[in-house]
């Protein structure tokens, strides 16, 4: 019997689609390991620019397709309607849609829930994908897409992929494969895991206020050094120097952000603004594994092309360290500079097997809050 991931190949490849423009999501990985074996998947940095280079293509005649995650869809919705619908291109969106079927994570389900009323407020017609017997359900509106220059919407359950391949699997493989390595990392000989760098800057971050970015590495910090001056972000993807920049420039404490290579890629910009400000007591560690890892170490662009530091350093920010080694981490943990330091810790993909954190997200923002008051 076909898988469904199978299935849905043969449906987009059918009805002409070239090439799938994805941002992953967990519960899809399957099926984008799927996709990038038929050749047809290009990976981004954010689910905006995606609607731009099927715009693009579908002005030079192509057909294009977007994977995303729910949340993906409210980094999109102003190019979806001032770019694609008001030039009558054509756009399908296939939705990863958390936050409503067997949710574990609290913060999926503002967006899974409001995610049918944004696409009707948007005026995006959607086809709900509900089980595997489902996805003949895309055939007809897919090809309409294409017939009549429309953006339609299908909302994927993870319902649809529960049990059809051993998950374990899909995570244990690095799920695209490298042919070559960025140079300058590879000489970096990445050998840590997040989890060891994080462990590695444990008594520096004790007591101090600690922004931790969503999905694995929130856990990670939990399991190795909770306090309640960490705020554990549970959600919103490319937030935690943002949020870092914010804290800093409203207290004199010391402010340390653990990001990470994707969600960085998501939201340079606010490597400018940082730069701008250049509070002293913040420091970012860009935790850079070259891989979504929260959602199945699917490289990020950091593994073949970008360059966080000089990225950073473009930016505008001053102070800048590329570290790999447990002697460098700490040599730059105790620079003691003025401005802001930027971080570049180069690690190798791998989670720790950590659980969730049992903490409402009132409970972390009041643990936070309580402790913010100037020492
Ligand atoms: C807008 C948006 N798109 C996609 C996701 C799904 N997602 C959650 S964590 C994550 C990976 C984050 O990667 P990175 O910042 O490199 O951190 P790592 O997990 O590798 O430490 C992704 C893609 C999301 N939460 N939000």
């Amino acid at each position: 019997m076909r898988s469904p991931e199978d299935r849905f190949i043969e449906i987009l490849k059918a009805a002409g689609v070239d090439f799938v423009l994805g941002l992953p999501c967990d519960r899809i990985k399957a099926l984008l390991q799927r996709i990038s074996t038929h050749g047809m998947y290009i990976p981004l940095a954010r689910e905006e620019e995606g609607v731009g280079i099927a715009a693009g293509a579908a002005l030079s005649k192509r057909n294009p397709a977007m994977i995303i995650q729910s949340s993906g869809l409210g980094n999109m919705l102003n190019a979806l309607l001032s770019l694609t619908m008001f030039y009558n291109l054509p756009l399908p969106i296939f939705i990863s849609h958390r936050g409503v079927y067997k949710e574990p994570i609290e913060a999926q389900k503002p967006m899974g829930r409001a995610l049918k009323g944004l696409l009707r407020a948007a005026g995006i017609p959607y086809t709900l994908i509900n089980r595997e017997d489902d996805i003949r359900r895309i055939e007809a509106p897919l090809r309409r897409v294409f017939s009549e220059g429309r953006v339609h919407a299908f909302l994927l359950s993870p319902a649809v992929w529960e049990g059809c391949i051993p998950l374990e699997a899909a995570e244990r493989e690095r799920v695209f494969q490298c042919r070559e390595f960025n140079q300058k990392r590879a000489r970096m000989k990445a050998r840590l895991t997040r989890y060891q760098a994080i462990e590695i800057v444990k008594d520096y971050l004790r007591d101090n206020l600690v922004i931790s970015n969503l999905g694995i590495p929130s856990k990670e910090l939990y399991q190795i050094l909770h306090q309640p001056s960490n705020f554990y972000m549970l959600g919103s993807m490319g937030m935690a120097t943002p949020i870092g920049l914010g804290v800093s420039l409203n207290t004199t404490r010391k402010v340390y952000v653990i990001d990470g290579d994707g969600s960085l890629m998501m939201n340079p910009g606010i490597l400018g603004t940082t730069a701008f400000f250049n509070p002293s007591n913040l420091t970012i560690l860009a935790i850079d594994n070259a891989a979504y890892g929260s959602t199945g170490n699917q490289p990020t662009h950091t593994e073949r092309v970008t360059d966080l530091a000089v990225v950073a350093g473009g930016f505008g920010i001053r102070n800048i360290y590329r570290v790999s080694t447990k002697r460098a981490i700490v040599a730059a943990m105790e620079d003691d500079v003025r401005g802001t330091k930027f971080i570049h810790v180069i690690t190798r993909p791998g989670n720790a097997n950590v659980p969730n954190i049992p903490l409402s997200a009132r409970e972390i923002r009041d643990g936070f809050t309580g402790t913010i008051v100037d020492k």
